[in-house]
This record gives C-alpha cells, sequence and structure tokens, in this order.
C-alpha cells in the first residue's frame, strides 16, 4: 500500500505552540474564578480527558438529503480509508478512539485484518448497526413494507439472520453492542396494524436478543417517523422501554436526540430512562424541524447541557446500572465531516465539563426549598461559564491539539485525501448519510 498521509505528532505539537499562551492565560483566569466557587479546574481537565464519544463510520461520508448529495473531494471510499479520517479525528481531539460500524455498509471481508488497522490507530469498535431499512443488491426479499414486523414470516427471518450476522461479525471486531433501528412504519392510516406490528417486532427481537452474547447489550433505538411518514414502530421511549422490559436485563434503551418532535423535554426522557435502568446510551446530534442528524450542540446547546446534568448527577449519585454509550450520529451535508465531528465531539466535552460544575448543592436547596429562580440560575451559572481552556489543555495534555480545526486545516488533510482518493468509488449510500 503507498504511504498515506498523516498528521504527525511534532505538527500537532508546533501548532499548539503557537497558541499555548493564549490558552493559559485563559485557564489562569478561569482556575482563579472557579476557586472561588470551591472548583478545582485541574481536576475539570482530568474529568474532560476521560469523555469518551464513539463515532460512526457513516459520519465520516458526506451525507445527503432525499434531495440530493453534493459529494466532498477526498472522500473515503472503503471502510480503511474511513478508519483513517476517523483515527485523524482522535488523533486531534483524544475524546473519539471507539467507532460504530454499520452493517452491511462496512461490512469487512476480513474482520481480524480490520480490527488490527483499527487497533494500530489506537480505535476500536464501538456497537453494531444493522440494516434492514435498505434493500441490498443480493437480498432475496424486500423490505419495502418492513423488517422485522413484516408481515410475511420468510421477511422476518431474513431480518433476523441479518441482525445476528451483525453480531457475529462484531463478535470477531471486539464489539459489545448491537443497535437495532427499524424504519418499520405505515405512510397511510390503516396500512399498518399496530398491535399485531408490534407483537412481531417482539418476537422477532427475542431472536436476536437469544443470539446476544452474555457480556454484551442490546440497545433499541426509537424515532417518531421517517422513512415512514404516518407511523413507526418503535415509534417513542415509552415502547422502547416496554420492548426492552419484555426482552430482558441485556437489552436497553438507546435515545437518539433527533428522533423526536421539536420541544420535546429529552432531558426528562434521559431522567426516566436512567431511573428505571435501562438507558443504554445516545447517539447525539441536533435538529431543528424533522431532521434527526444536525451536529451536536448546534441548535439547542441548552438541551445539550440539561441532558448532561441528568447524565453527570447520576454518575455522581452513583445509580445503579447508570453505563452509557455515547455516539455522534450525523449526516455532514455541507461541510467537513472531519471538521464536523471534531467540533460535535468537542461540544459534547463542554457540555459534559460544563454539567460538573453545577453547584449541587444549591441546586438541591433550591429545589427542596421550592425556588425556581434560584434553581434555574445555579444551572445557568454552570451553563455560561466558558470552559474552552479547560478542554483545550485536556486535548493537548492527552497528545491531541488545542484547536483541532485550525490544525486540521493548517495540516491540508483534505488536500492530500483528493490525491490520495481520486472520486469515482464512493462507498457511502446517497441519501440517507
Ligand atoms: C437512522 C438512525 C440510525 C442510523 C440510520 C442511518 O435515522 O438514526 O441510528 O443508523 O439513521
Ligand atoms: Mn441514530
Ligand atoms: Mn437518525
Amino acid at each position: 500500500m503507498a504511504k498515506h498521509f498523516e498528521i504527525d505528532d511534532g505538527f500537532i505539537a508546533e501548532q499548539n505552540e503557537q497558541v499555548r499562551g493564549f490558552v493559559e492565560e485563559d485557564y489562569e483566569a478561569l482556575a482563579k474564578k472557579l476557586r472561588r466557587q470551591g472548583v478545582d479546574a485541574a481536576d475539570l481537565i482530568t474529568r474532560a480527558q476521560s469523555f469518551r464519544v464513539a463515532v460512526p463510520s457513516w459520519g465520516v461520508g458526506t451525507g445527503g438529503t432525499r434531495f440530493a448529495r453534493f459529494p466532498g473531494e477526498g472522500e473515503p471510499r472503503d471502510i480503511y480509508e474511513k478508519l483513517e479520517d476517523c483515527g485523524t479525528i482522535f488523533k486531534l481531539v483524544r475524546s473519539t478512539p471507539g467507532v460504530s460500524l454499520h452493517i452491511p455498509w462496512d461490512k469487512p471481508e476480513d474482520a481480524g485484518e480490520l480490527r488490527e488497522f483499527a487497533r494500530a490507530r489506537g480505535l476500536h469498535f464501538d456497537a453494531m448497526n444493522s440494516n434492514t431499512f435498505q434493500d441490498q443488491p443480493d437480498q432475496k426479499l424486500s423490505y419495502k413494507f418492513g423488517s422485522l414486523t413484516h408481515p410475511e414470516r420468510g421477511v422476518r427471518e431474513q431480518a433476523i439472520e441479518h441482525n445476528i450476522e451483525c453480531i457475529e461479525i462484531g463478535e470477531r471486531l471486539g464489539s459489545k453492542a448491537h443497535t437495532v433501528w427499524i424504519g418499520d412504519g405505515g405512510n397511510f392510516p390503516g396500512q399498518q396494524h399496530f398491535r399485531r406490528a408490534l407483537e412481531r417486532y417482539l418476537e422477532s427481537m427475542r431472536e436476536i436478543y437469544d443470539a446476544i452474547p452474555e457480556d454484551w447489550r442490546l440497545f433499541i433505538e426509537h424515532k417518531f417517523y421517517e422513512p415512514a411518514f404516518y407511523s413507526t414502530v418503535i415509534n417513542d421511549w415509552g415502547v422502547s422501554y416496554y420492548a426492552a422490559r419484555e426482552l430482558g436485563d441485556k437489552a436497553f434503551c438507546l435515545v437518539d436526540l433527533g428522533h423526536h418532535a421539536p420541544n420535546v423535554n429529552i432531558e426528562m426522557i434521559v431522567a426516566r430512562l436512567i431511573q428505571f435502568g435501562k438507558l443504554a446510551g445516545f447517539h447525539f446530534n441536533d435538529s431543528k424541524y424533522g431532521d434527526d442528524d444536525l451536529d451536536a450542540g448546534s441548535i439547542k446547546p441548552f438541551q445539550l447541557f440539561l441532558i448532561f446534568n441528568e447524565l453527570v448527577d447520576a454518575e455522581l449519585n452513583r445509580v445503579p446500572k447508570f453505563d452509557p454509550a455515547y455516539m455522534l450520529d450525523q449526516s455532514h451535508n455541507v461541510t467537513d465531516p472531519i471538521e464536523s465531528l471534531m467540533m460535535s465531539a468537542t461540544e459534547l466535552v463542554r457540555a459534559f465539563v460544563q454539567a460538573h460544575l453545577v453547584d449541587r448543592a444549591a441546586l438541591t436547596e433550591a429545589q427542596e426549598k421550592c425556588d425556581p429562580l434560584i434553581a434555574l440560575a445555579t444551572l445557568k451559572e454552570a451553563f455560561n461559564t466558558d470552559v474552552s481552556s479547560i478542554l483545550a489543555l485536556a486535548r493537548e495534555r492527552a497528545g491531541g491539539a488545542i484547536d483541532p480545526i485550525a490544525t486540521y486545516r493548517a495540516s491540508s488533510y483534505r488536500f492530500h485525501k483528493a490525491e490520495e482518493r481520486p472520486s469515482g468509488r464512493v462507498a457511502v449510500a446517497s441519501g440517507i448519510v
């Protein structure tokens, strides 16, 4: 294989050198302010370094809408090139060693070889994702009218087998979770019998659940609409929770932020799932209208903070069975996917660190004394604190970039990849991602 361009550590260090002075100045000022509040800024750097979020393999290719896709230069053409890009993101931000694969988009020919390729870049494989919302060229039966809930047993069996195959591939890759999101639903009133469809879902999922290894988890992802426009089978967290309970201890409910109607109180859903011991984790993204794939924190950063407020509260209270898996699930239609993923990962660490700034004793007191204004002010105090210098130093001390996007641009990575990866063989499904 010809030598592939990589951003080397020396280059990152050089770039960091140019801005370190300013960051340290900002950090000193912030540390002083936090000290007055009884908070240790150094401790927050350590916490920031502990944060992990997985990157979706499908997120490093340019996405699209159902109207068009505008491919970027130097897009990854296969799973190896996707992993190269994931490795670059990890190198610069240091919080993204996990990669989540979508099968069959990224079906490896040799799982052992792929695992080794990832390991050499400090990467590992996060949750597996099945795909029964599209037909594949070599597929016997169609998913046009559903998969795990299809009226015909043969279609359901085919979808079950596909999910079991994903788990088997995942075992070879060292994954520990399998995520099932189905597009099943109806476009028209009357098209689908609601109760029967859910019964079939459960029947199919029981077979998939039986194939889940003992030390794995099964994640159920709900979505209120799309691709079905009138109804979907796993439409909200209530149905997801019911299914997870019916299936057993290894089944959990995954929250994709974009899969809710506008204005839904997602942080409260998160709190409920934490309380019931069924929170699987997240697909982070943001959404304004019906879209489910804008960059995390780009539209509603306060909501993101409030979600992390629930997560950090649960972590500090050591809530039983609380072990959420974090992943980004975004579609980058008009930005360089590497830049979007780096910025999104940073926004998550930001919300996580800010949530650690919440004065929990003051918040509890305000809640117990029925003082809503001080309760809100306590949250806002944390949310309004600019923790950028903490995030920058956390990255830098872990070998990453103080300014990941500036460093990435200065490296001309995309330019080099455009030469290495002449287009024409892009392995991204048009439309979806
Ligand atoms: C869905 C859902 C799934 C993702 C697919 C591509 O809307 O978010 O998690 O795998 O899109
Ligand atoms: Mn998702
Ligand atoms: Mn989605």
